[in-house]
This record gives structure tokens, sequence and C-alpha cells, in this order.
């Protein structure tokens, strides 16, 4: 068994119930069935989650509660960052209470946001001095940190917990917190002291909803504020009613009031006495982050974060959610024809990680039979060979790459060597055969007893070699090859289509095009930075005609679109193939609201074919 193994040397404390667990849920699975989501971290439990959107990604900061916990036990903060809302990355812990050299204990729940180049995470931590509680800020110029301690003392210190942080369009920041009470100040535009005094927001049933049985706390609010603006109206989504609490909400006109009690984001659910809201826009869906108690083990001190997508009603109201094992579906695919993290992960069984001597984390604890599901891996055409950097102290062992289970058909298998070290990296490579279109990858780990090695990172090669999804693609299943995933169009009817591909089996077709703007559609509007240079590549077919297609992006930002060309305007030889490639620079002012990648004509209306698409 996993507790029984030896301690390797240098080793964090071991997982103690966490390795139970893992091994009660691997037994639980069946093997080679879909596996769920959420929990999105199985490798730690995870608490109150704080979404940041920021270039295209999700990063996610969360408490960590120790194995173990009979209390809030909480030493550490976390980061972890997703492109896909499935796949997610661990950076480690870039911020702990001893960031703060004035504070104790009790790394609680906090919210970061990014203002000037700058990301700021408030958190509640314990005040050595008084024994309060106290607000403090983290500073950094990375989401994923170093963090330090931005004014070397608390921001506020009221006793009072759980800040979110919200910039109005106006550039005026707010900042919340509060149990029992429920606060609000303006920060300045430094995000590191404030004007005014913290003023308490009068908490009122018809803002904050009635509460039966407790005469000194007549309204539903309880902590855990999570304030944003959307569409003119500004919501406050919060943890009620203790105890077991539910995720309510309220909204109002301002963001100081008066506020209006709307009713339930999330029932009681889940076996953790506690809940944590974290609401997002992202590529397009709203997502829903909480905490419950689903890990094995899990409780009200042993806590994990999970996530939901929603609509929006209509009206802005906000839908009741439950909790599910499923999670998020996943947005685009994962390239493997870039490095990718050992340690982004959708699923795993058995492995933790910690700090690589070679930059960010690697998996380690790998012991025979655990492993690492990638969800949504797009291999196209089929890759050809699969390297990974790996480290073992001891005599190392096999990665087995499975699909889709993690029995399933096996594509390959590397040797691991033994190199020295548990920190001393090597990279290893073998060949594979059979890994085409989009599946989910298991990194199957195997050899002896004991642990066996370490990854950092890994990469696929091979694919489709020209365009496609290669190197950096932003485009989703930019080789077709899954369909229609991922793609629509400005008018006209899209299919999947076969037998005339560029590469692969599979190509894009447009049929009953009306107008020459007509053309087959990507939305990019999370994956764009302000200012970069893009090259793309694409190539298209006539079916009929001649069509001089064009690669376009259309940006909309403040409400004014603009179109910019990304590939000169070419024309298609009938019968044959055509690449269309350019280099442009794509830039707007103000807020991005929407960006589309897609391929029209100069003029005509006559159908035609995209397949290996490329824009990075
Ligand atoms: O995680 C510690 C505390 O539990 C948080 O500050 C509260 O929101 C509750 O989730």
């Amino acid at each position: 068994m996993k507790v029984a193994s030896p301690l390797r040397p240098g080793s964090p404390a071991r997982r103690g119930a966490l390795v139970i667990m893992a091994l009660i849920c691997a037994v639980m699975m069946i093997p080679g069935t879909a596996r769920a989501d959420n929990p999105i971290v199985q490798t730690i439990y995870t608490a109150d989650p704080a979404p940041l959107v920021h270039n295209g990604r999700v990063y996610l900061y969360t408490g960590h509660d120790e194995d173990g916990s009979t209390y809030f036990t909480m030493k550490e903060w976390r980061v972890w960052s997703s492109a896909d809302m499935v796949n997610w990355t661990d950076h480690g812990s870039p911020m702990s209470v001893a960031t703060f050299s004035w504070a104790s204990a009790d790394a609680w729940a906090g919210q970061t946001v990014y203002r000037n180049g700058r990301f700021y995470w408030y958190v509640p931590v314990k005040d050595r001095a008084s024994g309060q509680m106290a607000i403090g800020v983290g500073v950094s110029d990375s989401p994923t940190g170093p963090f330090t301690d931005a004014i070397g003392h608390p921001l506020v210190r009221n006793g009072e917990i759980d800040p979110t942080v919200f910039i109005d369009d106006d550039g005026q920041a707010y900042l919340y917190w509060g149990n029992p009470n429920l606060w609000y100040v303006r920060l300045n535009a430094d995000m590191i002291s404030y004007s005014g005094s913290p003023t308490r927001i009068p908490l009122t049933t018809a803002g904050f909803g009635t509460r039966t049985g407790d005469a000194n706390r007549p309204t539903l609010y309880e902590e855990g504020p999570w304030v944003f603006k959307r569409n003119g109206l500004y919501y406050n989504v919060f943890a009620a009613k203790c105890c077991s609490e539910f995720i309510g909400y309220s909204t109002a006109p301002g963001p100081t009031g008066p506020w209006t009690y709307r009713g339930t984001v999330m029932p009681t659910q889940g076996s953790s006495f506690t809940n944590h809201p974290g609401v997002i826009d992202f590529n397009g869906g709203s997502y829903f982050f909480y905490h419950n108690g689903a890990l094995p083990g899990g409780g009200g001190f042993t806590r994990s974060v999970a996530v939901e997508k929603f609509s929006y009603n209509a009206d802005g109201t906000i839908p009741t959610m439950t909790m599910t094992t499923t999670g998020a579906p996943q947005v685009g695919t994962l390239n493997p024809y870039v490095r990718q993290e050992a340690e982004t992960i959708a699923w795993e069984s058995g492995v933790e990680t910690e700090p690589s001597s070679e930059g960010g984390m690697n998996v380690g604890w790998i012991e025979n039979g655990d492993y690492v599901k990638v969800k949504g891996v797009a291999f196209g055409s089929g890759a050809t060979s699969f390297a990974a950097r790996v480290a073992s102290a001891a005599s190392g062992g096999r990665i087995e790459l499975h699909l889709d289970s993690v029995n399933g058909s096996l594509v390959g298998t590397c040797t691991v060597p033994g190199t020295g070290g548990w920190q001393t990296w090597t990279t290893v490579t073998c060949s594979v055969n059979g890994a085409t279109g989009t599946h989910d990858l298991y990194l199957k780990y195997t050899g002896g007893s004991g642990y066996l090695f370490n990854v950092n990172w890994w990469q696929f090669t091979g694919g489709t070699g020209d365009g496609g999804d290669t190197g950096g693609n932003l485009l989703a299943n930019g080789d077709m090859e899954s369909g229609t995933t991922g793609w629509g169009t400005f008018g006209g009817t899209l299919s999947s289509v076969t037998g005339s591909a560029h590469g692969g089996s599979r190509a894009l077709s447009i049929t009953g095009r009306t107008a020459s703007w007509n053309g087959i559609t990507q939305d990019v509007t999370a994956k764009l930075t302000n200012g970069k240079s893009y090259t793309t590549s694409v190539w298209v077919r006539s079916q009929s005609g001649t069509p001089s297609a064009k690669a376009t992006l259309a940006v909309t930002a403040d409400g004014t679109t603009n179109y910019i060309q990304l590939t000169p305007a070419t024309v298609v030889n009938t019968g044959g193939w055509t690449k269309l490639t350019g280099t442009a620079t794509v830039s707007w002012s103000g807020t991005l609201t929407g960006a589309t990648f897609y391929v029209e004509t100069a003029s005509g209306t006559d159908g035609f074919t995209i397949d290996d698409a490329s824009f990075q």
C-alpha cells in the first residue's frame, strides 16, 4: 500500500489521508469508464475559490486545507490555471502566512485582481499583535507570483474576513468583506490604500433575505462576498445562512447598493458546512466556482474546489445550480505538440506535485499504476513520437500512453531510467502509433515498488506538420479532424467533409453563402493579447468558381468592430489547395468584448473548403 511506502529523503510530509482516499477512489472507479472532472484538484484539498481571467487563461486562487484538519487549518494559498476549464496546471504556493511578517495563522478566503500590470491578492489572515483577523494585500507582476506583502501591515483590521475587490468601469475600486457584518471601502488607484472609512452595508432582509432561528443574524448574509457587475447591474454572490451554508445573491443599481435579495445560486449540498462563491465570464461562457467535501475523506475542513458552467437568465438573474461531478465542458482542445506541464491535470490517481528544480512544479510521488488524465488532446493526423522530462533517484519505470481510459488503447511506452536524483532531469523519447484525432490522454506510470520517478513536462511530435494543431495554435481543432468542433459560420452552412482533406481525413466546407463575408468562424476573444503580432496559415480549396479567400479577424472593443486582414487576398486555384499566410499586429482600444477569426472571400458567394488552419 502507498501508505507503507518509505519516505523519500527530503520529501514533504506524506499525504497520509489523501493516499488512502486515492486508493479508495481507485477501487471505486471502474477502469475504462470516463472520469468526472469535479473537484478540479485531487492532489490536495482546496477551498475558497477565486477565479481571475487574464490573457486567455483562467487563474484560480484557492486556500489549502491541510490533510486531516479538524479546523480551518490553512497555512498557504495556491494557484492553478487553465485555458480550457478542464485541464488545470498547478502553479504551487506563491503566497503563505509567512509572506506577511505581521500574521500568525489562517490563510483564509481571498481574491486576486489585476490592475496596471500588477496582481493584487487580498486575503484574510490572523494579525499576531491583536489576535484578530485582518485583511492583507499581496502583490506580484505575475498571476502565478511569487507575491510579496504590498504594505507590510494590514490594509484593514476589524476582526472580519473574506475580502472581494471590484473595479468599476470608472476606475473606482471597492473592497468588500465581512462576517458577521458586510463592509466596503473605496480603494485608491494604487490598490493598497483607501479613502474614507470602512462603511457597514445595512444588512436588511430586503437586501439579503430573511434568516430564521438566529436572533443575532436576521438576514441570510453570512460571509464570502463576491461582487461584480454585468450589463450595468451589480451582483453580490455570498455564502448564506450558517450552518450548513448555501450560496445566495443580491443585486443593486450601484456598487454601494441598495441591495435586493434575489435568491439561491446553489443550495446546501456537498458534505462541507461552508461554501464559497467565485463567478467569471470566460471564452463566451459563465462559470460558477464553489467548494464542497467531495474528495474521499472530504468534509468541512477538508474541502475541494469545483466549477459549473451556467447561463444567466434573460432578465439577468442567476439560475440555481446543483453540484455535479461532471464539471464544466472543455473549451477547445489541448495541443500535445507544444510543451505541456506534467502537472496539467484533468484528473489523477495517486500522484502529488512539488516544486521542480527546473522551475514550476513537477509530478512526483509516482507509484506503480498511478496516472494523470489530460482531457481532449488534439492529435490531429497523428503523433509519431513522445518526449518527457523525467528524474528518478530509484530505477525509474515506464510512462504508458493510453487513449480514452487508463487501460485504453496503448499508443506508446517510454522507458524512464534512474537518473541519480529526484531532481536530476533527463529527456526520454519513444515512438507513438495510433494517436490521431482528439482523445483523453492517460499517462499511466508503471514499474516496480516504491516511488518510481518524477515528470516535469511532456510533448508529442508529428501531427499535421503544416498548419493544423501544431506549435501554439490558438485555434481549437485547427486541423479539423474533430469535425465542426470549435467552428461556426457567419451565414451559410458548415459541414465536416471527408475524402478531400488537405491533411488527415477531414476538412470543413461552407455552402449556401449569400454574401462574400459569409465564412467559417472561430471565437478567439479570450485568446488575444493586445498589440501582439500573429501569424496565420490556412489551406483553402474552392468547391466551385474561383472565390478569393482571405482570413480576417473581427475585433470588437468598446462597441466598435474593426476588421484586421490576417492574410493577403489570394486567388484559390480551382480544384486544388492554396495556402493563405500572413502576419498581422492585432490591437484594439478599450475593453475587448469579441474577436472572431474567419475565412471569407473578397467577392462572390461560391462555397469553399478549408483545412489545417493555424493562428499563433
Ligand atoms: O476557509 C476559511 C473560511 O471558511 C473562509 O474564509 C470562509 O469563507 C469559509 O469558507
